[in-house]
């Protein structure tokens, strides 16, 4: 059974902390997610830093969106790294060097790695946006990111739909956000690993072997890359050997595109294309990827059109999405509620079915529970009503944050906190809920 993690800080000694770690790890015109492990730009972590720096200072969380889209590519795509050039190109592996993009078509010319993660960015601007409008609209912020926030979306919706089912598919298991999730497994299993001594990975120097990726799981990540890397990231000339229609970033899309029709309004564009799209992906994804014997959504393999049968916290975010048929927002909550997730029990929400023979307890994305996720099912939980679920979430957010130093992911059970330490997702989304 879980155990009580003890609460040794206030509130407002947290708040203080949290915005201490996010004035740390801020470099001029972005936020590191980690000073020692992840010394860049990550895409996904600037949105969900952008939730949390609005609270307190509104004007950096949208140079942090802003420097993320300079980067953008021709074709709409965000990068899920932007390196910083005054960092050693060998501090992170897989670096500059690696993924070669300035040598790529419609690439920047900072350098970027060619992949892409989940579009939490428009939530996270409109958000952003309503922290301080006057200097938002000051700045003309709206109005600038949205023709760029429109290519992004326009990108996944058309140049990812692989599967011509209209959702948006992954071609990398890092573009999921969870690298090792054991949803991936299946289709990676098909995929001829790069031998152990052709890499160096960097990751090792700052966390522990445990927590993180196998050598096999870098072998199979550096494959799939290369090839990508190897056809100019151009997604309609690239065999891909992954191609996955993922529920989190489906579903995030959705979301993102509702957040679009809010900004659309708010600077006098048209927001019906986007309350269309994001039906339309709503639909698909209800329609493909609920899975009601498992009561959640499950990935398909968009190669083969098979669904993967594995239940991950990635397969409870779209609870995100408003408007879901009722039976399938119970069967949802049915499930974090049962003893596959065990919400109120275990410390927020394992990233795997607790139940499950091969889940981990430490092992990055096969078992821990991560503060970004679970401030994604909170959200979920309060746009179906489930208000006092969400709050019981928060506590455990706050509770298991306070005793850890915002590390970046933590053990279910007991509430140990793994991996980096001074997380600034973790820092970001903390002020958030104490807000
Ligand atoms: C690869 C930065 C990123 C997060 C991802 C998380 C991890 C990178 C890595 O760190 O991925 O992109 O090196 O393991 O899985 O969600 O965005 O915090």
């Amino acid at each position: 059974r879980p155990h009580p993690v003890p609460l040794v800080e206030t509130h407002a000694d947290l708040g203080h902390q949290a915005g201490q770690v996010l004035v740390d790890n801020w470099r001029d015109t972005h936020t590191v997610p980690s000073d020692t492990l992840y010394p860049h730009q990550w895409s996904w972590d600037s949105a969900f830093v952008a939730f949390g720096l609005r609270h307190i200072c509104p004007r950096r969380a949208q140079v942090e969106l802003e420097t993320l889209f300079d980067a953008q590519w021709a074709d709409g795509r965000v990068p899920h790294i932007v390196f910083d050039p005054r960092v050693d190109a060998d501090a992170y592996f897989p670096g500059p060097k690696f993924w070669q993009s300035s040598g790529a078509p419609g690439a920047p010319t900072v350098e970027t790695s060619g992949l892409i993660q989940p579009p939490v960015h428009a939530p996270a601007a409109w958000a952003v946006h309503r922290a301080d409008p006057e200097e938002s609209t000051r700045r003309g912020f709206l109005e600038r990111l949205y023709p760029r926030l429109a290519a992004w979306h326009r990108y996944l919706a058309t140049d990812r739909d692989l599967g011509g089912r209209g959702l948006a598919a992954i071609v990398h298991p890092w573009e999921s956000g969870m690298d090792n999730s054991p949803a991936w497994d299946l289709p990676l299993s098909r995929v001829e690993p790069l031998p152990g001594h052709s890499f160096v990975r960097r990751d090792l120097h700052h966390a522990a072997p445990a927590d993180r990726p196998t050598d096999a799981d870098y072998g199979r990540y550096l494959k799939l890359a290369t090839r990508y890397r190897d056809h100019g990231y151009r997604d309609a000339d690239t065999p891909h050997e992954f191609a996955v229609e993922d529920p989190c970033t489906n579903a995030l899309l959705v979301a993102a595109e509702l957040a679009m029709a809010r900004i659309a309004e708010e600077i006098g564009a048209d927001p019906t294309p986007h309350h269309d799209t994001a039906a339309r992906i709503a639909g698909a994804l209800v329609r493909l990827l609920f899975d009601p014997a498992m009561g959640a959504f499950v990935p398909r393999d968009a190669l083969t059109g098979e669904r993967i049968a594995s239940v991950t916290v990635g397969g409870v975010i779209p609870l995100i999405v408003p408007g879901l048929p009722e039976e399938i927002t119970e069967a949802v909550v049915d499930t974090l509620c049962g003893p596959w997730f065990r919400l109120t029990d275990a410390h927020m929400v394992p990233s795997y079915r607790l139940t499950a023979p091969d889940y981990s307890p430490r092992r990055y994305w096969r078992g821990p529970a991560w503060y970004n996720t679970a401030w994604l099912v909170r959200e979920g939980l309060l746009t179906h009503g489930y208000d006092n679920l969400a709050q019981a979430l928060r506590a455990s957010m706050l509770e298991t944050a306070a005793s850890g130093g915002f590390r970046e992911y933590v053990d279910p059970w007991n509430g140990r906190g793994r991996g980096s330490g001074r997380f600034s997702w973790t820092a970001s989304l903390v002020l958030d809920l104490l807000r």
